[in-house]
């Protein structure tokens, strides 16, 4: 007997296809010099990257709905780059280091508002672990600064410092560079600017397969509008990377989650800035058309529906509520939900996999769109040299083998 009933068993139950996987031999539709599946802001700005900074204009973007329709039209717009350890400060600083001036470069208003993101403390452990990320950022360049309740106030005037609440305030952590900024416009600026280089920018165009060459090498895609060829194929398919990559049959360490968020009615100018609070799992700030933003944690199954139960938005409104009393009597206007795919350490995969001509960015979880420009370049800079910049290196595939973890779970906020 060839296969144990075990390993048939197995094979069933992670629905794990055997490469090569067979496709109508047919002539590919065209042939690009390099393609990118997903047309988030992440892989609009990859292509914009290719042509811009490499030159390679003859590039596709195949997205399988309409451009921005995945999660960079569904996040709530906090851009921040306070995270732990050197590789984040590196990467996610690139990203806001970028961010500025973005609108200028392609010519389209992103609304990038750097009004600054307090990170509160409601217990002795936020205040230690804050407070490190605080000495953390500052050594590695990166501006953030420890308030107290009472200048957490005075920066945040809506904010309740009493203590006698729930969930005290006992201090905060600003980062003064962050912010927010228009999340689908980072979609648009990105696809109009490459279309003008020359990009393709096919939408309703889902990729349901990849070919591999007989030595193994990517040699393009199948998708429901038939066969295109590439020898680089740059994956960026937020929250359903692991379908698309056993399409090339490779298994990424990837969980896909729902996660939810909802905006108030619109109200005049009231929450200044952006707050988040890891204890009681929740984040506001305000939008330019008044509407209070709030979010969440991730919802606690995996799936690929891009929904949630109503329970979590309860518990979210609530948490809001528990800092911010004097929204009470505010009203719901609509909610939705995105879903995204998280790692095991809470660091993205952004690099080359061990197929050759095929390459990733992925594993953002919730916190991908303030690294929209920085992902977007190093993807490009990985596809045009066939090798990871220094910023995106550490954030290779192989770290789960080796170990060599990047683990900013705390720094993902309320995030997980
Ligand atoms: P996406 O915009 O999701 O683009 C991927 C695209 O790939 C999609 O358009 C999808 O349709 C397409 N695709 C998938 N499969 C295929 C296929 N087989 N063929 C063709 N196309 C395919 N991050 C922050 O930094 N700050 C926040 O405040 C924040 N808030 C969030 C709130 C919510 C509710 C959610 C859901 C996410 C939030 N995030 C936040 C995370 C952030 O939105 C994402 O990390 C980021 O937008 C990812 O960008 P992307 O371009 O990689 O993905
Ligand atoms: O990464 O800052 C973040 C974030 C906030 C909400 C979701 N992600």
């Amino acid at each position: 007997m060839k296969y144990s009933a075990i390993s048939l068993f197995a094979n069933a139950l992670s629905g794990h296809k055997k490469w090569p996987v067979q496709f109508p031999d047919k002539e590919p539709k065209k042939e690009y010099d390099a393609i990118i599946v997903g047309g988030g802001g992440h892989g609009l700005g990859a292509a914009y990257y290719l042509a811009k900074r490499y030159g390679i204009t003859n590039v596709a973007v195949l997205e399988k709905g309409w451009i921005g329709g995945g999660n960079t039209g569904r996040n709530t717009t906090i851009i921040r780059s306070n995270y732990l350890f050197d590789e984040s400060a590196a990467m996610y600083d690139h990203a806001v280091d970028l961010w500025d001036g973005l609108g200028q470069e392609l010519n389209y208003n992103l609304m990038f508002s750097k009004r600054g993101v307090l990170m509160l403390a409601h217990n002795v452990h936020d205040v230690q672990s804050f407070q490190r990320h605080v000495h953390a950022n500052r050594l590695n360049g990166v501006d953030n600064k420890w308030l107290s309740p009472e200048e957490c106030k005075a920066f945040c005037p809506p904010l309740d410092i009493s203590p006698h609440r729930r969930y005290p305030v006992m201090g905060g952590a600003l980062q003064m560079r962050a912010g927010t900024a228009r999340h689908d416009s980072v979609a648009w600026g990105y696809a109009r600017a490459a279309s003008k280089l020359g990009v393709d920018i096919i939408q309703n165009c889902k990729v349901i397969g990849i070919r591999r060459d007989p030595d193994g090498a990517v040699e393009g895609v199948e998708t429901e509008k038939g066969y295109i060829a590439s020898k680089k194929i740059g994956v960026s398919a937020a929250g359903n990377t692991s379908v698309v990559m056993e399409m090339a049959g490779l298994r990424f360490p990837l969980e896909s989650y729902p996660l939810q968020a909802l905006v108030s009615e619109p109200v005049k100018p009231v929450m200044p800035c952006v707050v988040m609070s890891n204890a009681v799992h929740a984040y506001i700030s305000q939008s330019d058309k008044g509407e209070l933003v709030i979010g969440a944690g991730t919802d606690q199954y995996t799936s690929y529906s891009q929904r949630g139960p109503l329970h979590l938005q309860e518990h979210n409104v609530a948490a809001i509520c528990e800092i911010f009393p004097i929204f009470k009597r505010q009203r719901m206007l609509r909610s939705w939900g995105g879903i995204v795919d998280v790692t095991p350490d809470r660091s993205p995969i952004v690099g080359k996999t061990p197929v050759k001509g095929l390459y990733v960015n992925c594993g953002w979880g919730t916190g991908g769109f303030k690294a929209t420009p920085g992902a977007a370049d190093m993807l490009a800079y990985t596809v045009a040299h066939d090798a990871p910049h220094k910023i995106n290196a550490p954030f290779n595939l192989d770290r789960f083998v080796g170990g060599r973890l990047i683990d900013e779970a705390a720094a993902a906020a309320v995030a997980h």
